[in-house]
């Protein structure tokens, strides 16, 4: 995956795009951010980037020459790309975008947002508008790295270990079940016989259990978007019969 970021805070992206799973995604070229200030296509000796809204109001807007500068010279290569402008007023980001985007060999365009706004002109530039959540940052940054984080760990070969995504896909949907590791015991808090049993197929259904157990006490609006099976519909009951006995 190729991304360009267009940002007034190139520094932002710089820690976390140099460790762990990224930076080895990066070395391994899968992954190629390249970061662009967007105050470097400002036509001003003051590198402007920002303007006061007409028809008043507080705060400043992003003004619209310095992107369209920027992104004529991205575009000068003539090579096809996705344009996502990072706002608050976007689709929603999700696991199946994330999925989606890891598919497409094309390259990547972020334009993150700043100040109270961007100037409406600019959305003609972008194939679609992106949030990462229904709350308010003070610019698109983030939002960039957490779809550069959630896209480049979907990509073949970016995890060290590909049983990691696919275990993903035996709980898709749902909340993930419980993990342990050593010691069994630890401050009088023991590991579930299941996962000590060595009975694949028990810890495989105890894990079903506990994420739907999970998913339906956190989120429980997720559960109608899963395809459940039979299995999957019995343990539902069996929990809704044990929540019954409690109340
Ligand atoms: Cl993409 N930008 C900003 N500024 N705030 C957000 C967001 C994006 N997504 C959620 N909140």
């Amino acid at each position: 995956m190729k991304c360009d970021v267009l940002t007034i805070f190139p520094d932002i992206f710089d820690s976390y795009l140099n460790e762990s799973i990224i930076k080895r995604a990066r070395a391994n070229n899968l992954l190629d951010v390249t970061l662009f200030n967007i105050r470097d296509f400002s036509s001003d000796p003051h590198r402007t980037v920002d303007d006061s809204p007409f028809g008043g109001g507080a705060g400043m807007v992003f003004k619209p020459e310095p992107i369209f500068r920027a992104m004529d010279f991205l575009r000068e290569d003539g090579e096809p790309r996705r344009v996502i402008l990072l706002t608050p007023q976007g689709r929603p980001f999700s696991q199946s975008i994330a999925e989606d985007y890891s598919k497409e060999q094309k390259r990547f365009v972020f334009i993150c947002g700043r100040y109270e706004g961007i100037d409406e002109r600019v959305k003609t530039l972008a194939d679609e508008e992106i949030s990462i959540g229904d709350y308010v940052l003070t610019g698109g940054e983030l939002a960039a790295l957490v779809i550069i984080d959630a896209v480049t760990r979907l990509i073949p070969g970016a995890l060290g270990d590909e049983r990691s995504v696919e275990d993903e896909s035996f709980s898709w949907g749902l909340l993930d079940y419980p993990h342990y590791t050593r010691p069994r015991e630890f401050r009088g808090l023991s590991v579930p016989q299941v996962l000590v049993s060595g009975d694949h197929k028990e810890i495989d259904n105890w894990r079903r259990k506990e994420a739907l157990k999970k998913t339906v006490k956190v989120r429980p609006d997720l559960i109608a978007k899963v395809k459940l099976t039979e299995l999957d519909r019995r343990i539902l009951s069996e929990i809704q019969a044990l929540s019954d006995e409690e109340a």
